[in-house]
């Protein structure tokens, strides 16, 4: 029988799964070897940590092995039911207060993830900041026929992964509406990568803030068709690119996002230009410490793929 040792958390109330031990090390010098490797390797031993029955498919996994690169703590490489993400703001949360849960103190940190160095700052055991990768806009107002909803407008966008910013939503952002939002962005989703945008994997939704202290609020689309519980930090990373760029807020200006649940992040950017730097702050909890168990007669050994 397999058995896998991994600590959850969630990071405002999107979950986060560490693997700590268990699983096959991905092999290469460099993250960019790691992740093939890790590609390689994930059917058989990482997808199902984060399928039912062991986990549902909000669950971020993140591998951390030691750093290929001098200058960082770790080298990391998150991922979900459909594989690799490229970065992943809330799963930087959820590590950072992983990793100050078995004993790390606070203090700033460089991560190794396959789309470049991030800087995180752990300033207490729940309370992270991110500096994320350079984020820009990469086009803007780009209008799409969706099929059944008529034509949406958006930007496209890098924040570590690549975004549909929907300015014209038909539906409200509010919880009481998740089923529409959900199968509204998914139709979004189909139709942006049919028409010119395949490299597009989640994609954001904005109303306005149900919390008196934020300025905004959204909905996320991931791959794989779950929606972000958090405000989702290369989400947000994203959206200060655009806003930059449509200098609707200047450098160290302070955006609260909301999320689809009431959650928020404090973000900020700094630079001028066609790139920014994005710092998101945001809090997680620790919520487990699991040893999930394989055993070779199980059906479900490799999870429900639905
Ligand atoms: O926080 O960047 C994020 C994220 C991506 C997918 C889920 N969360």
């Amino acid at each position: 029988m397999k058995a896998i040792q991994v600590i959850d958390s969630h990071t405002e109330g999107e979950p986060t799964r560490v693997v700590v031990s268990g699983a096959p090390e991905p092999a290469g010098s460099t993250i960019g070897e790691r992740l093939q490797s890790f590609s390689r390797l994930f059917e058989d031993h990482y997808r199902a940590l984060v399928l039912e029955p062991r986990a549902y498919e909000a669950v971020v996994g993140v591998w951390i092995g030691e750093p290929t690169e001098p200058s960082c703590l770790k080298d990391v490489i998150f991922f979900n039911p459909t594989g690799a993400l490229g970065m992943c703001g809330h799963g930087t949360i959820g590590l950072m207060s992983t990793l100050a849960h078995i004993g790390i103190a606070p203090g700033t940190y460089r991560l190794n993830t396959p789309v470049g160095v991030v800087e995180a700052k752990l300033i207490d055991q729940n309370t992270v900041q991110v500096q994320n990768v350079p984020s820009y806009r990469i086009a803007k107002a780009v209008p799409i026929q969706v099929e059944g909803y008529g034509e949406v407008v958006g930007d496209v966008a890098w924040g570590g992964n690549t975004f549909f910013l929907v300015k014209n939503s038909p539906i409200a952002v509010q919880v009481e509406n998740l089923d529409a939002l959900t199968t509204f962005t998914r139709a979004v989703m189909r139709a942006v990568n049919a028409q010119g945008y395949p490299a597009v994997n989640h994609v954001e939704v904005f109303g306005p803030p149900t919390r008196p202290d934020a300025h905004s609020k959204n909905y996320i689309l991931c791959p794989g068709g779950e929606y972000d519980r958090s405000p989702c930090g290369t989400g947000t990373s994203a959206k200060l690119a655009c806003l930059a760029a449509d200098g609707k807020l200047a450098p160290g200006e302070i955006l609260i996002q909301e999320s689809i649940i009431g959650t928020a992040y404090r973000a900020w950017y700094q630079g001028t230009g066609d790139q920014i730097i994005p710092t998101i702050e945001g809090r997680a909890y620790v919520t487990g410490e699991s040893k999930l168990l394989f055993s070779d007669n199980d059906p479900m050994v490799g999870g429900i793929l639905k």
